[in-house]
């Protein structure tokens, strides 16, 4: 008989998921959790049923963009793949957005939402990005935007009724770049109907949804971020005309490829101004700190599916005349997976739990710059592990994982996006520095690390919750230490820092669901991973007053030997 290997099979993701079960029975009361459970189990069901399948037939489909009728009309059409059009009717049913706003559950709300969308993500093809943004358009608009405005465009993001339903989209990019956005140059001019953008945005995700929110420079306002405004953009007008807005091109991307992105030119498109008509860097930061929070929990599926695929696979192939799950090596190897997953879940999900207590009026002063701090560490920690995690997986099935048929390549390509979009890397440490300078958030994130260690009493925990301490101390004393060298040393290894910090967070959040775990569902599992994380270390070099020697090795520039220091 031929030899023949077994595909990867996934079940229900909720009911197979036991790190999500597990946290939801310690954060959420047992009368509330009743409530929730049942919509994860159908989203679960879906997520490993008819939407993966739906993934895998339609995995090879992307948007196309007919910028002509027949007659020679500019029509500028994006035909969207079926399976799109299903990603979005099943969002919208499910809620992934409203259930953040119903606020059915008061204080857990954000959580469940944040439940439903990890299940969702993977088997969407990323119908996650136009979600983020109409949840970051949402909250943008509920702070900022007139009341009139709110009651027009807000029953659209937030409806569950799919013929009702609308996407926001988030169009800030432009040709000057991603990070450094006050050097946006759309204008904005007042006309006699309304302010009419001028410009070009260079990257423009979800461009099919309906509105977008987008930065433009008011004539007259000084340059930088303070000199530009927000404004609401629809792409059909009240009066039902198509609004000034031609599509240029869709961007060839590595990865999130059904995703239509495309370039922008707003050649005098109506908009409303949200707020005041200046800092509309500031302005838009609400959207932003959600979208990154969607990103933390994605990047965080991503790692889940990788592991649910390459220990499922563990069972079925053989080689050296055993499973793959009998062998040492191996099973090292998925062990290393899991405990990566379990602290980018344990990071990711406490941002929900600030979040839903915050918008119900319920978060302390100190909680809320925790919450500051951890929507840019969770973002760039859990980002760059998804990256990892996804090229791990794909090498755990050998040749199989590198073969486009498999369907298992999409999980990397699309995990790179993770660390780029929404901030790259730096741009999310210097975010931190932002908050820890501006904000004082690094004293209440530090205690935080503290109080979380404090509660574990189990033996077996000890050594993790002394290693979580010490990273949290190391961190405390680099900080203190750099800023008396100055700004450039501080920028220099911001990086380091954000790591070393969300490591510290990662650990501590570990060890405490460990100490319940092993308390109420004698489970070692959690304190497994703590431990492992713990002898991981982290690497925080001595922070040094200049970058000049750096830029030699960076830069390749001659160094002599006399030179080093
Ligand atoms: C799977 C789901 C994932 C989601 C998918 C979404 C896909 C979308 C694709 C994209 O569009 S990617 C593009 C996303 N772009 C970015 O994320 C922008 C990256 N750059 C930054 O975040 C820069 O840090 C920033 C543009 C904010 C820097 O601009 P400035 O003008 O140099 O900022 P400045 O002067 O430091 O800050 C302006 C104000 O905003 C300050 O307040 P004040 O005016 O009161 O001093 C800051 O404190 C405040 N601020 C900045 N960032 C903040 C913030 N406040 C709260 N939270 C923040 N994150």
């Amino acid at each position: 008989m031929d030899f023949l290997q077994d595909p990867p099979r996934l079940g229900n993701q909720y009911l197979e998921d036991r790190v999500l079960q597990s946290y939801l029975a310690r954060v959420i009361p047992d009368y509330v959790r009743s409530h929730i459970v049942p919509s994860l189990e159908r989203m679960g069901e879906l997520a490993g049923g008819p939407l993966l399948e739906l993934c895998h037939e339609a995995r090879q489909e992307e948007p196309q963009l007919v910028q002509w009728d027949p007659w020679g009309r500019r029509i500028d059409e994006i035909k969207l793949p079926e399976a799109w059009k299903e990603f979005a009717r099943v969002a919208v049913k499910h809620g992934l957005v409203a259930t953040a706003y119903e606020q059915r559950h008061g204080r857990y709300s954000r959580v469940h939402q944040f439940a439903l969308v990890y299940l969702f993500d993977r088997s969407s093809h990323t119908y996650t990005c136009p979600l983020a943004m109409t949840d970051g358009a949402a909250k943008t608009l509920s702070l900022s935007a007139l009341e009139d405005t709110q009651e027009r465009i807000l029953p659209r993001l937030l409806s569950r009724d799919p013929s009702r339903a609308w996407t926001a989209g988030q169009w800030m990019t432009e040709k000057t770049g991603g990070s450094d956005v006050g050097l946006s140059e759309t204008t904005a001019r007042r006309a006699n109907d309304g302010w009419r953008l001028h410009g070009t945005k260079w990257f423009t995700s979800a461009v099919t949804s309906e509105v977008a929110l987008t930065l433009a420079r008011p004539d007259g306002n000084p340059p930088g971020g303070k000199g530009l405004a927000l404004f609401l953009v629809q792409k059909i007008l009240n009066d039902g005309s198509p609004n000034r807005i031609l599509v240029r091109r869709l961007k060839e991307k590595l990865g999130t490829r059904m995703l239509p992105t495309a370039e922008l030119d707003l050649d005098g498109a109506l908009a409303e101004p949200i707020g005041e008509l200046k800092n509309g860097v500031k302005n838009i930061t609400p959207l932003l700190n959600i979208t990154r929070t969607w990103n933390s929990i994605c990047a965080t599926a991503s790692l889940r599916r990788g592991i649910a695929l390459s220990r499922d696979y563990a069972r079925r192939r053989f080689a050296f005349g055993y499973t793959l799950a009998k062998q040492p090596l191996h099973l090292e190897t998925l062990a290393e997976m899991e405990t990566e997953f379990e602290a980018a879940f344990h990071l990711a999900f406490r941002i929900p739990e600030l979040l839903g207590a915050d918008e119900i009026g319920a978060l302390e002063e100190d909680k809320r710059k925790v919450l500051r701090m951890l929507q840019p560490v969770a973002k760039l920690l859990t980002g760059r592990q998804a990256v990892a995690g996804a090229s791990e997986c794909l090498e755990t099935f050998g040749g199989a994982g590198y073969l486009e048929e498999t369907g298992l390549p999409v999980l990397l390509r699309d995990a790179q996006v993770f660390s780029i979009w929404e901030g790259t890397t730096n741009v999310l440490a210097l975010d931190m520095i932002r908050a820890i300078v501006k904000e004082q958030a690094l004293i209440p994130f530090l205690s935080e690390i503290r109080s979380l260690v404090s509660q574990a009493s189990h033996s077996a925990l000890g050594n993790a919750a002394w290693v979580a301490m010490d990273w949290a101390k190391r961190a405390e004393e680099w900080f203190s230490a750099a800023s008396s060298l100055g700004s450039a040393s501080v920028e220099r290894g911001a990086r380091q820092l954000a790591f070393a910090l969300g490591r510290a967070m990662q650990l501590a959040l570990l060890v405490r669901h460990a100490q319940w775990s092993i308390e109420n569902e004698d489970d070692g599992r959690t304190a497994l991973a703590a431990k492992r994380l713990a002898a991981a270390g982290i690497r925080l070099d001595p922070p040094k007053k200049s970058h000049h020697e750096i830029s030699h090795l960076a830069m390749d520039e001659p160094l002599s030997v006399a030179e080093l220091s």
